[in-house]
């Protein structure tokens, strides 16, 4: 394009130019809108790369001499065939079967999803993921599935890394072809934080049937099965796995908190066994499930509702493996890990460490140590390179027994926390989201119920407001939306409703409504929100997988994809450029399709102009290119 500009421009094409033309005329960088895609890319590095990248701005820093990861060598020529190939021959029901027969303990490895939710802030990016699924698909084949989607790895995607989730989960399915895929979805819920019109829930989980996910672990955010039906009639509809899922909270074993008793738990897993669950999920999202209590809680599940179990947990506390070891002995099927480098604290037991437990048991899981330890040496070199978005946290630690945070809510909380400069009061903050749970009535806390928790938490934080000025008549306090909108009934209904008291001081008298609020929600017309996406965009065309991600996230999505327009098919670079550009004289390659790659080097950076612009010089395949961006430091 410069060189056209070049070509054409009236003093060049007049001689009438002296050897300080190029540096004088800035018309010549002035170049066509339709920028091809190298050019976009080049675009998004040199931005980074004068601007910084605004998540990684103020964090510490990966070392420097950081290698790219290497994924392990394949083991096996093709992949063995495991759960996927069961499921597509004879369908879900019969892969529930063969769970339920299997003496192994099955092992769902859970690193692409809550592992690095619940310690990166789920800032993975695809291309490191996707790098190492081959070799899963060949040398874990007896995995149960790989949690890789789903939770808040899809608005993270479009939001935080500028990636489309669904080319995230094509790219994935295609390299393990053998082995389920799994995804957490809030049921009503979906993939976002509010109550969404029944028809937008059961086109969400058609296209993510579609676009590969195998097994949905269904859950809602109060333990409300009426809200669970629709979408768990429509995993059961597309022919997939259906995972009801009970979200655990309190101590079974504590008689102060009988709102969540034994008996409780198990009439909630007849309900979704009769709802039509494949699998009863047992969701322990804070890591609160001990081991003694386990023992009682899966002996009578197993007993009484007669599912094949599959058992989540977080490490929180530092007892989820003697946790795991517990359930394994009173015959639950399957549990989540992840991977010993993306282990402990807010993440899943150790992968690595369980299956040794169990090696030359009963319930030996059958999976290769050697296998996993070279797939988890990969994880800890990618681990580095997200420096920037540890939480700090150094140890395990009681203190979730006192707050009952979801893992995965815990480093996104502290990281908002830090934003609004909070971040040396977490232990205040810790505090207050229990009182909060309390004057709420001791609700199930997951997402989305545990943000509208932590926003209330945080705001009598910052607001320096304790409990008593919270529910204090005389006092005006101005609620956050999230929680007047939980309050309104907008999120369903917790065991017993909340409490009448704080409902009426938080709506100031307006009556909540306590039905499912998907009976309200008008259907979408699916149709009607393509052609509003397109308009917004331009008329660029909306396919199905964007027209659900629009559904979900409409201004997130919509800002994704217009910046996909100027920065291109940034999810192709490497992780240290993605978040922290280059530097002068290093070259890197990025492979915007298959087989045709763009090899990058960085040439220099100029100074910057009276006008804020900066000149970046590249060279692109060998060919020199500049590109201008505006200095926003
Ligand atoms: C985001 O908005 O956080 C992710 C998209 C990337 C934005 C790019 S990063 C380089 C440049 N600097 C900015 O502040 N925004 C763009
Ligand atoms: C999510 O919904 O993202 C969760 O991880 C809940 O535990
Ligand atoms: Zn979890």
């Amino acid at each position: 394009a410069f060189v056209e500009n070049l070509l054409k421009h009236p003093k060049f094409l007049s001689n009438d130019y002296s050897t300080r033309f190029i540096d004088e005329t800035e018309e010549l960088f002035d170049f066509p809108e339709r920028k091809d895609r190298g050019t976009k890319v080049l675009t998004y590095i040199a931005d980074v790369t004068v601007n910084g990248h605004p998540e990684t701005k103020d964090r510490p820093r990966p070392r420097a001499d950081l290698k790219d990861p290497k994924p392990p060598r394949l083991r096996a020529e093709d992949p063995a065939p495991g759960t996927r190939t069961l499921l597509e021959k004879e369908g879900p029901q019969a892969v529930a079967d063969w769970l339920a027969a299997q003496p192994q303990l099955l092992i769902t490895d859970t690193t692409m999803r809550d592992g690095h939710q619940s310690l990166l802030a789920t800032r993975m990016r695809s291309l490191d993921m996707i790098r190492v699924a081959p070799a899963y698909a060949h040398n874990l084949p007896q995995l149960f599935s790989v949690e890789c989607w789903g939770g808040a790895t899809f608005d993270v995607a479009y939001r935080f890394l500028q990636e489309c989730p669904w080319q995230r989960l094509r790219d994935l399915r295609a390299a393990m072809p053998n082995i389920m895929t799994q995804m957490l979805l809030r049921g009503a819920n979906g993939v976002g934080y509010t109550n969404y019109p029944d028809n937008v829930v059961q086109e969400f989980v058609r296209q993510a049937a579609v676009s590969g996910i195998d097994v949905f672990r269904v859950f809602d955010s109060l333990n409300w099965v009426e809200n669970m039906r629709v979408a768990m009639d429509a995993v059961i509809e597309n022919g997939k796995v259906c995972e009801g899922t009970i979200c655990y909270t309190g101590d079974i074993l504590d008689p102060d908190r009988a709102k969540y008793d034994l008996k409780y738990y198990v009439e909630m897993g007849k309900a979704l066994r009769d709802a039509g669950a494949h699998i009863l999920g047992l969701k322990d999202m804070a890591g609160l499930l001990k081991p003694a209590a386990a023992r009682a809680l899966f002996t009578a599940l197993k007993e009484e509702v007669g599912l094949p179990i599959h058992f989540h947990t977080h490490d929180t506390a530092g007892v989820a493996a003697g946790t795991i070891l517990a359930a394994a002995e009173t015959g639950v099927d399957a549990v989540d890990c992840a991977m010993d480098a993306l282990s402990g604290n807010t993440s899943q037991a150790t992968l690595g460490t369980i299956v040794a437990a169990l090696a030359h048991t009963e319930r030996d899981t059958g999976l290769d140590p050697d296998a996993v330890r070279e797939i988890s040496n990969y994880w800890e070199a990618v681990r580095h390179h997200y420096a920037a978005f540890e939480s700090g946290l150094q140890s395990p630690a009681s203190e979730v027994y006192l707050h009952e945070m979801p893992g995965g809510q815990f480093t996104n909380l502290k990281a908002q926390a830090r934003s609004l400069g909070l971040e040396e009061r977490w232990h205040e903050i810790a505090h207050a989201y229990a009182e909060v749970n309390d004057m709420f009535g001791d609700i199930v806390k997951v997402t989305p119920s545990s943000k509208v928790v932590g926003d209330m938490a945080l705001m009598m934080v910052s607001q320096n407001l304790t409990r008593a000025d919270v529910e204090n008549p005389e006092k005006e306090v101005s609620f956050p939306d999230s929680v007047i909108d939980m309050m309104r009934g907008n999120l369903g209904q917790p065991p017993g409703g909340f409490p009448d008291a704080i409902v009426r001081r938080i709506l100031k008298g307006e009556a909540p409504n306590t039905e499912r609020p998907g009976a309200h929600l008008p259907p979408e017309d699916l149709e009607a929100k393509r052609r509003e996406a397109s308009e917004a965009l331009g008329g660029r065309e909306i396919d199905d997988e964007d027209l659900n991600g629009y559904l979900m996230y409409p201004k997130v999505f919509t800002d994704y994809a217009r910046r996909h327009e100027t920065y291109g098919p940034v999810r192709t670079l490497p992780t240290r450029t993605f978040f922290y550009g280059m530097e002068p004289g290093e070259e890197i390659t990025a492979e915007i399709d298959p087989g045709k790659t763009l090899e990058i080097r960085l040439v220099a950076v100029g100074e910057t102009h009276e006008e804020g612009d900066v000149r970046v010089f590249f060279e692109l395949n060998g060919q020199p290119r500049i590109v201008r961006v505006p200095d926003r430091k």
